[in-house]
């Protein structure tokens, strides 16, 4: 780990007065827990802090109750100094980038994403499990005080971005870091309990529905399905449940968001490179987990991209 970055990230932090913090459209887990992990940690170095969030719907970040009414879209007459931006591995991730970049003297970029393209003016970016974990690498760094809030927000970070610390980017650090907060007292079964069981009965039957429209590949190495755009409508992950699939080695799940514009999401079971599927359709991402948008007919874009990812596992 370059600790230089670091310390120019801390000196930044330090030199200025009023600090912005940006995360990336359609925030998730790690998003959210890092974004609220950096405020708190830039109060307790006496900074005034704006968090910017695209808007988003918080139905399934309960935990994050009242962060979309903190965090809002970037404002030019905030006179932001220093713009942290979080879990984001280019500009096209962040709402109103160039405005930021035209109002705001320096951008620090810290990012795990493998195809970060270090836009900040510090970049900080590695093969990290989550944003959360290189933010408690910072605080440990420069032994800031890691409250039992910062510990949960830096737990649900990395919870949810190493998928229940099953994915394989939960390396033997992610677990010490994850140790360390563990022990600052913060409860992680209520934690994943908010997280996790938080289904409803038309979610379960909607669930279904999604997943009896599962296909593979005759030798099962790749597997898919699709959402129509009424079932995008319903907080439902098929992913998980559809990466278990025995052999699989991607699994894909098509989600029709508008009439025939395919939100398509990419898994790597095991050591397949699925970053590289996602650019060829110009998506990116992980080499685990990665992501496109695509317009045309379900027949049209499926075949495409099954095709491709036949060709990329042979
Ligand atoms: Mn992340």
């Amino acid at each position: 780990m370059d600790k230089n970055n670091l310390k120019d990230i801390y000196n930044a932090i330090q030199n200025a007065d009023k600090i912005g913090i940006a995360i990336h459209i359609n925030p998730d887990g790690d998003a959210l827990g890092s974004i609220i992990a950096m405020m708190l940690l830039c109060k307790q170095l006496s900074k005034k802090v704006v968090m910017y969030a695209p808007p988003f719907d918080n139905r399934s970040w309960k935990t994050f109750d009242g962060i979309e009414k903190l965090a809002k879209p970037f404002n030019p007459d905030d006179s932001i100094e220093l713009m942290i931006i979080l879990d984001c591995g280019n500009q096209s991730r962040v709402l109103d980038y160039d405005i930021i970049r035209n109002n705001v003297k320096t951008i620090i970029n810290i990012d795990h994403h493998a195809d970060n393209n270090k836009f900040g003016d510090i970049n900080w970016t590695g093969p990290f499990s989550s944003v959360g974990e290189m933010i408690y690498l910072f605080l440990s760094e420069f032994n800031l005080d890691l409250s039992n809030e910062i510990a949960k927000a830096l737990y649900i970070s990395i919870y949810m971005d190493t998928g229940g610390f099953r994915h394989a980017n939960t390396s033997a650090d992610t677990l010490r870091v994850t140790a360390n907060l563990v022990e600052t007292g913060i409860n992680s079964n209520k934690i994943i309990s908010e997280l996790r069981n938080t289904r409803t009965k038309l979610g379960i039957i909607t669930l279904g529905n999604v997943l009896l429209k599962a296909k593979s590949t005759k030798d099962n190495k790749i597997v898919w399905t699709t959402k129509n755009p009424n079932e995008c409508k319903s907080e439902i992950a098929p992913m998980p449940i559809l990466r278990e699939i025995k052999g699989a080695k991607i699994a894909i799940v098509f989600s029709e968001e508008k009439p025939n514009i395919f939100k398509i999401s990419f898994r790597s079971v095991g050591n397949a490179n699925v970053q590289q599927i996602a650019k060829h359709f110009g998506g990116g991402g992980h080499l685990a987990a990665a992501g496109v948008t695509i317009e045309g007919t379900e027949k049209k874009v499926v075949k495409e991209v099954i095709d491709y990812a036949r060709k990329s596992l042979s």
